[in-house]
């Protein structure tokens, strides 16, 4: 005996399977086309301290250390600190078509970090060091966007983000 559904509710069903696989599908098609997953660095640091030379993180956010520079293997490395209302430092330039990892770690509450024609895109908790590595394939200047609310000068939030070409990129100390 087949069991009654209600011509109305059949049309639900269908409705809401169609959704739910369309869902899927696009999920999938972010995260194998267009590169797009969710950070997963778990990293702690004290908000509080990110200032100071001593303590989780060894003074890696203290102002002098913000920017563009390399690590020991020669990656290029963006340290950022996130704040109402700004990111710091306000202005990056990183050259195009190369391994760039993020290392962003908030001075106050939850932010986010947004660039856009990138798959750059992550929350910047507090307490926790928001990391992503990427690497931007368009030249030009992008906005830094905070896209999490974070208070009154939320909108006002933002830095800039320069794409140079791989033969006009100099690091130069305490400009990038
Ligand atoms: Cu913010």
């Amino acid at each position: 005996m087949a069991i009654h559904i209600d011509p109305l509710e059949r049309k639900w069903i269908i409705m809401i399977a169609a959704i739910v696989l369309l869902t899927w599908v696009l999920i999938i098609y972010y995260a194998a086309v267009q590169n797009v997953h969710p950070p997963s660095n778990v990293e702690v640091i004290d908000s509080s301290r990110l200032h100071l030379a001593s303590g989780v993180g060894g003074g890696e956010f203290m102002e002098d250390n913000l920017g563009v520079h390399r690590d020991p293997d020669g990656l290029l490395v963006v340290t950022m600190v996130a704040a109402r209302y700004g990111f710091y430092p306000q202005h990056i330039e990183v050259p195009v078509n190369t391994p760039v990892r993020f290392r962003i770690a908030s001075f106050d509450v939850l932010h986010g970090i947004m660039i856009p024609f990138s798959n750059m895109n992550t929350m910047v908790v507090p307490g926790y060091i928001a990391e992503v590595n990427t690497s931007f394939t368009k030249l030009g200047d992008f906005p830094l966007i905070c896209d999490e609310y974070c208070g009154l000068g939320h909108a006002y939030m933002y830095g800039m983000i320069k794409i140079v070409p791989k033969d006009e990129f100099k690091l130069i100390a305490g400009v990038n």
